[in-house]
């Protein structure tokens, strides 16, 4: 395989300041005639090299004149060129309706749609589809009226006309020059849902979002979003929207959530549709951010992109920091971080632990698309938290205006943001930058030894090995401490920023009047596992005492895993300190009902597995629902109460989503706690829900019971839903993820179900990617789990590879596992490996995996 490396970077040959694209559009058959404007970048004497993706150029011309010296090489198209500057122009034919793999130019519910990050401009054109050449493009469509009538791309539109065979035209023009990843074009059968904004300097810019006529009505969500997104990113980042238009069209067939392209976001319709009869809270809230992440792209990532793809996480890490500033305000700081943190271990933890671990900046990779990942987006937003931490709130705006006028216009690198915080921030961050280099999740060990009124912390922090790095140096970790007086339960330290950046390092408090208990990482201020050794009556303490929510949060799943770990190694089940803490929160009504439902809630099955030597699916779902029977029966009237809270007319509140959730919870444990009635009630909630948040969570309660009156709940859920592909996903996914004897079975039979199709991700990664994540199943020892996932991204990968390579990671968790079912899963991505005509995005991840 070719493998790219992040060393090997050298600025390009040629630029292109400006393109004009001509596209004679049709499903079957689109004609793209490109103007490239080149200029030679330096002196050298090399040839213009423009990446292409399996086209033949039609015809080339240099200065208007055809030539037959070009030649291909591999996918490239190589043109000698003998001057400073030229224009060069290339004519292909490509097919949209024949792509599967929906990047490039494809056809998407009878419409046409673009994809192009990373590297999908190659598949429409041959141009130096790399993100360091900035061009200002010009395009003309031309299609069909009536099978097309709305023509957008990037930009502005500038003029428009019909033609006397049926046909029309459109031109757009943006100003800003961009790289060719973000160049968009849609023609549709749309019909738009309209708004408008007036930025902060006073500009009216028109925006409108485009989806089929029968979805307009769920568009409001997104576009009040948009509004409040707008406004945020003015507001706390001092950032003004620069067209006149900006317009996101929702789109059926999608590889990702959504697309940044300038003044045109593609979306995948589940991120814009909504209404309260097919959209989950979860579904609302993911619309909000998503929305926000794609318009704050426009200025950390559009005005200023990434040099290179290893500096990918300059624009993303930054904006899912920016897209989660924005959730926080609309809601609960302290909900949201749960939530952020919760992702971070199911996603990115297990990511870093395991064979395809990588550093925020990689070094490496022979397939782009498959560093999309957790620790790009997701672990890259922590660094900038943390540096956020570091500089304080008003330095850290400082140090972002900084970056943000001086690198306008610019391909940038992760070092530029770095250098900006150090600059405006008057620190040395020579250290911090190892977080960018260094893979894997740092231990740090937290002791606190109490004498008297003088108390000593001691830290140690230890970074495991990861692929290719075996040794690793000692970290910046700003861990956000306070103490706590055990009998006062009162706070005996201010909080304090330890920036602890040893191996090993310890910390005095003096003058504490009784015996401290330690709140740590508090706010999750460093993406750390922190081990400490403070007992159950301290967690259960600060479960209930500390006045971080975070923290409280924190204390309480650790002392659930603490005991699960317990029960589901050695076989020891006390359950009466997470009772007494659970009970204690569910009484305490001065909380935030969506904060009591995170903190009641118990660590997934897989993060409990984080925690073991071996994983043991069984043990650990016997141990987890041994404790979630323990407190369903034992706080059956609070679960009761808890159920009755807050019933009302649907409304789209915080409050309003924070006893739904709350609700959804409860219902939870009641059925876990075998009660008789828990099918009836969750049937009737099922039966009486005005929003799909009641009723998604009432069937996901009854389909991992054994009433049959899940049965019946999934045809009314199915029949009422078979023509909205968006809820039928959620059909899937229910049945996936249930816990159950027979769902590998289920799921295997879904497989052939006339609705599921792996043509569309959305719908392959409710079923296939579920089911994968659905411990219990996915692990069942005689590996049918195993066969049935490589089976189906097999089958994938000959559609849509990006999509399949995505699926594979559960099976890469191997050494986690036993002997035999490491041997299984192994065995499974031998056979992957082994499949003729693999894509490169499936064999990187496979290969990988078995290392
Ligand atoms: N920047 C966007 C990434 C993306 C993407 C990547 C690979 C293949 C398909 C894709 N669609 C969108 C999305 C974002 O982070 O905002
Ligand atoms: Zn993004």
């Amino acid at each position: 395989p070719i493998v790219i490396r992040r060393e090997a970077y050298a600025a390009p040959d040629w630029l292109v300041p400006e393109v004009a694209l001509d596209f004679a559009l049709a499903a079957a058959a689109t004609r793209v005639r490109a103007r490239l404007s080149v200029t030679r970048n330096g002196a050298h004497d090399r040839p213009l090299r423009l990446d292409g993706a399996g086209q033949r150029p039609l015809s080339v011309s240099v200065d208007g004149v055809a030539v037959n010296d070009w030649r291909i090489e591999g996918e490239e198209l190589v043109v000698p060129l003998t001057g400073a500057a030229h224009v060069i122009e290339t004519e292909v034919e490509i097919a949209p309706e024949r792509n599967t793999q929906l990047m490039g130019l494809y056809a998407s519910g009878g419409n046409l749609c673009t994809q192009c990050e990373a590297e999908g401009f190659r598949r429409i054109t041959f141009f130096p589809d790399r993100p360091d050449v900035l061009s200002v493009y010009s395009v003309r469509m031309t299609a069909d009226k009536a099978l097309y009538p709305v023509l957008l791309a990037n930009g502005d539109p500038v003029e428009s006309g019909e033609l006397a065979d049926g046909r029309h035209w459109a031109t757009w023009h943006d100003p800003f020059p961009k790289p060719s990843y973000l160049f968009a074009l849609v023609a549709g059968n749309l019909a738009v849902n309209r708004g408008s904004f007036t930025t902060m300097s006073g500009r009216v810019v028109e925006l409108g979002i485009w989806v089929r006529e029968s979805d307009l009505a769920k568009t409001d969500h997104a576009l009040h979003a948009l509004k409040l997104a707008m406004e945020w990113d003015e507001r706390v980042y001092g950032r003004e929207y620069d067209l006149d238009v900006f317009n996101i069209v929702a789109v059926d067939d999608f590889n990702f959530g959504a697309m940044e392209n300038k003044g045109l976001n593609i979306f995948n319709s589940r991120y814009i549709l909504a209404d309260p009869d097919t959209a989950t809270d979860y579904d609302y809230d993911a619309i909000a951010a998503v929305v926000a992440h794609e318009y704050f792209h426009n200025w950390s990532g559009n005005r200023i992109t990434c040099r290179d793809w290893f500096q990918l996480s300059l624009k993303e890490g930054f904006t899912v920091y920016r897209d989660q500033g924005f959730s926080a305000d609309q809601g609960s700081r302290a909900v949201k971080r749960i939530e952020d943190v919760r992702g971070l271990r199911a996603a990115q933890f297990p990511e870093d632990a395991g064979p395809l671990a990588h550093p925020v900046r990689p070094e490496s990779y022979q397939e782009i698309s498959n560093f999309y990942t957790a620790t790009i987006y997701n672990k890259g937003a922590e660094l900038i938290r943390m540096m956020a931490s570091i500089l304080g709130p008003e330095t850290f705006r400082a140090a972002t205006d900084l970056y943000f006028d001086r690198f306008d216009g610019t391909a940038a690198t992760c070092e530029d943001y770095v250098a900006c915080m150090e600059e405006a921030g008057d620190v040395d961050l020579t250290q911090f930058r190892l977080w960018y280099a260094q893979a894997g999740t740092p231990r740090v060990s937290a002791t606190l030894d109490s004498v008297g009124s003088r108390a000593t912390l001691t830290l140690e922090q230890h970074v495991p090995p990861t692929p290719g790095q075996s040794d690793k140096a000692p970290m910046v970790l700003p861990l956000r401490v306070k103490l706590f007086g055990a009998e006062s339960g009162t706070a005996l330290t201010e909080e304090r920023l330890v920036l602890f950046d040893r191996a090993r390092d310890t910390i005095i408090f003096e003058g504490l009047a009784e015996r401290p208990v330690l709140s740590i990482n508090r706010g999750f201020s460093a993406p750390v596992i922190v081990e400490s050794d403070r007992s159950a009556a301290d967690l259960a303490f600060l479960s209930a005492h500390d006045d971080d929510p975070f923290a409280r949060y924190e204390a309480m799943q650790q002392l659930m895993l603490d005991t699960l770990v317990a029960s589901a190694v050695h076989g020891r089940a006390d359950h009466e300190g997470v009772i007494a803490a659970v009970a204690n929160t569910l009484d305490d009504a001065g909380l935030d009902p969506a904060f009591v439902a995170e903190a009641v809630l118990l660590p997934s099955e897989s993060f409990i597995g984080d925690q073991m030597a071996v994983v043991d699916p069984d043990a650990i779902f016997r141990a987890r629902e041994a404790l979630r029977r323990d407190l369903g029966r034992r706080l059956d009237a609070q679960w009761r109460r808890a159920l009755a809270q807050g019933v009302a007319p649907y409304a789209y509140t915080p409050e309003a989503k924070g006893f739904r959730r709350l609700r959804s919870v409860a219902l939870g444990y009641i059925a876990a706690s075998g009660a008789a009635d828990a099918a009836e009630l969750a049937f009737a909630q099922f039966e009486a829900a005005d929003n799909m948040t009641d009723r998604q969570g009432a069937l996901t309660t009854l389909v991992s019971g054994t009433s049959d009156l899940r049965i019946a709940a999934l045809d009314i859920f199915y029949n009422r839903y078979s023509d909205n592909a968006l809820v039928l996903d959620k059909w899937f996914q229910v049945q996936a993820l249930a816990s159950r004897d027979d769902t590998g079975a289920v799921v295997a039979a879904l497989t052939r179900h006339p609705d599921f199709t792996l043509a569309n991700p959305n719908r392959a990664r409710a079923l296939v990617g579920a089911f994968s994540a659905n411990q219990r199943a996915f692990h069942a020892a005689d590996g049918s789990g195993y066969r049935l996932l490589a089976d189906q991204l097999i089958a994938l990968d000959r559609l849509n590879p990006q999509t399949a390579a995505k699926l594979l990671p559960p099976l890469g968790r191997r050494r986690r596992f036993d002997a035999a079912r490491s041997g299984l899963m192994r065995a499974e991505l031998e056979r992957i490996v082994a499949t003729p005509g693999l894509s490169k995005d499936v064999f990187e991840q496979a290969s990988k995996s078995l290392e």
